[in-house]
């Protein structure tokens, strides 16, 4: 399933025509809180740029995506999260509900071993 950028939830986040507690953005990529979190400290990293899901990356994107972990890992440091767990859902198959590519970096708790 795919959705079209000018009706993306996250597309309007990106835009400011909808609201959401930031954390982290440059030209390229933007982080902000999950608004139904599922541990103490529960971010989404996205591109500025409408992707619908890991598949639809290409090779151009590839310091885009690159970077995503980069911003994870400092979102960690400076929640000075130990340990935390980065997660990519894709397709619905994959628990993903919306469709602009994001990931999730999730600590604050003890994860479980394991991803079930
Ligand atoms: P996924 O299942 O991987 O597609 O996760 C989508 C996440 O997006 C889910 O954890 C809830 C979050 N979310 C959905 N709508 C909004 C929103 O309007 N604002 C924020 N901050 N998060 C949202």
């Amino acid at each position: 399933m795919s959705t079209a950028a000018h009706e993306c939830l996250f597309c309007k986040i990106v835009a400011g025509e909808l609201p959401a507690n930031r954390l982290y953005e440059d030209d390229e990529l933007l982080a902000f809180r999950d608004i139904s979190p599922k541990a103490p400290f529960h971010g989404l990293i996205i591109p500025k740029i409408h992707i619908a899901t890991l598949n639809d990356l290409v090779p151009s994107h590839a310091a885009l995506a690159g970077r995503m972990f980069l911003v994870a890992k400092e979102l960690a440091n400076e929640h000075e999260l130990p340990g935390y767990r980065v997660v990519v859902n894709t397709n619905s198959e994959g628990g993903q509900v919306v469709f602009h590519i994001h990931m999730h970096v999730l600590g604050g708790r003890q994860m479980t071993a394991g991803l079930g």
